[in-house]
């Protein structure tokens, strides 16, 4: 039962984020920033194929880590909203203080740094709820729970997820609970066939 209420309660966090999201104006330029690694590159390649069905404008960096000159060079440029995938928990900090007039969704699944975050910054991380974001979640795997609550239409980007997962070593003799669901979602999508018997995983268009 506990357990239930854990995945609920972030499922629920998700939830949240979106409906944050869907008041963010339309005419809103998307400023969005990823990790530079296969999941970082899976989960910005997710949120990019969401906002295309909302019709929303975007500009996107790949960062290999963020630090504070960072985030000042892009605090000053044209942006009101900010997302960042597969990086930005760790950064909290410094997010709240050089973004605080910004709204910044932060969609993770590394250990959050300890901070006292404001109402501008919307942070979706398993960590949270005690979800082992190291082998349950990837950052593509939370990109792709938001955009599936965004619009369903995007469930036909989980086998993309499954990738982020696998570039973050996540498939350990098969995958567990969240992630398994995601590949439950793509098999369903026919984007991805599991192969029993192998520890591989195949992502391939059906
Ligand atoms: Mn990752």
């Amino acid at each position: 039962m506990v357990k239930l209420k854990r995945y609920d309660s972030f499922k629920h966090s998700i939830k949240e984020a979106v409906e944050k999201f869907k008041k963010i104006g339309r005419d809103e330029k998307i400023r969005i920033i990823s990790h530079l690694d296969a999941d970082g590159i899976t989960a910005c390649s997710i949120l990019i194929h969401a906002l295309n069905l909302e019709n929303r404008r975007y500009s996107v960096s790949i960062t290999q880590q963020l630090n504070s000159g960072f985030l000042s060079e892009i605090s000053k440029e044209d942006y009101n909203c900010f997302f960042f995938t597969d990086i930005g928990s760790g950064k909290l900090e410094d997010i709240k203080n050089i973004l605080h007039k910004k709204n910044v969704f932060i969609l993770d699944h590394h250990e959050p740094e300890d901070a006292d975050i404001k109402g501008n910054i919307v942070h979706v991380n398993p960590h949270f709820f005690g979800i082992d974001g190291t082998n349950e979640i990837s950052g593509a795997g939370v990109v792709y729970l938001f955009a599936k609550q965004l619009n369903p239409k995007n469930q036909d980007m989980a086998h993309i997820a499954v990738i982020g997962a696998i570039g973050d070593v996540q498939a350990k003799n098969g995958f567990s609970k969240l992630n398994q669901n995601i590949v439950d979602d793509a098999v369903k999508q026919k984007n991805m066939k599991v192969i029993k018997g192998l520890k591989v995983y195949l992502v391939v268009s059906l």
